[in-house]
């Protein structure tokens, strides 16, 4: 089982301390769904693709302008992986956390994909 805790970027809410946002509030509930410890680094938008480029998470989209970096990213210091887009660090858990629920059972991530369940922004 995890021997450090995970880090889950997200950003903050004007609340201390209050998750907020769509797409990490999914790495979050899959962390929590596994049991698995994290704790939580918050960034403000205009510090992401700094952060990211920093940590060295990929971005998950390219735009006309070049490569746009959002979050969640997970960080896993059990590992050294660092995982960006919400659907790749739930597979990432999935794989690397076997004992944990799975969230993506085999053969159905294109579903998930395709269906909507994965929210995540622009359809391609
Ligand atoms: N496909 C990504 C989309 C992530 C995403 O759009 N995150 C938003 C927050 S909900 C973000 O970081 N936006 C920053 C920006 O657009 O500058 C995922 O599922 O993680």
């Amino acid at each position: 089982m995890t021997q450090q805790p995970l880090i889950l970027y997200d950003i903050p809410s004007s609340l201390p301390d209050k998750a907020w946002s769509p797409n990490p509030w999914k790495a979050r509930l899959v962390l929590n769904a596994k049991g698995i410890p994290y704790q939580t680094v918050w960034v403000e938008y205009p510090n992401i693709a700094g952060l990211c480029k920093r940590i060295g998470a990929e971005h998950t989209e390219m735009r006309p302008n070049g490569p746009h970096y959002t979050l969640p990213v997970v960080q896993d210091p059990n590992t050294g992986a660092i995982v960006s887009d919400s659907f790749k660090i739930a597979q990432y858990l999935d794989k690397t956390y076997p004992d944990t629920i799975r969230l993506v059972p085999d053969g159905t991530a294109a579903f998930i994909r395709r269906s909507g369940l994965q929210m995540s922004g622009r359809r391609k």
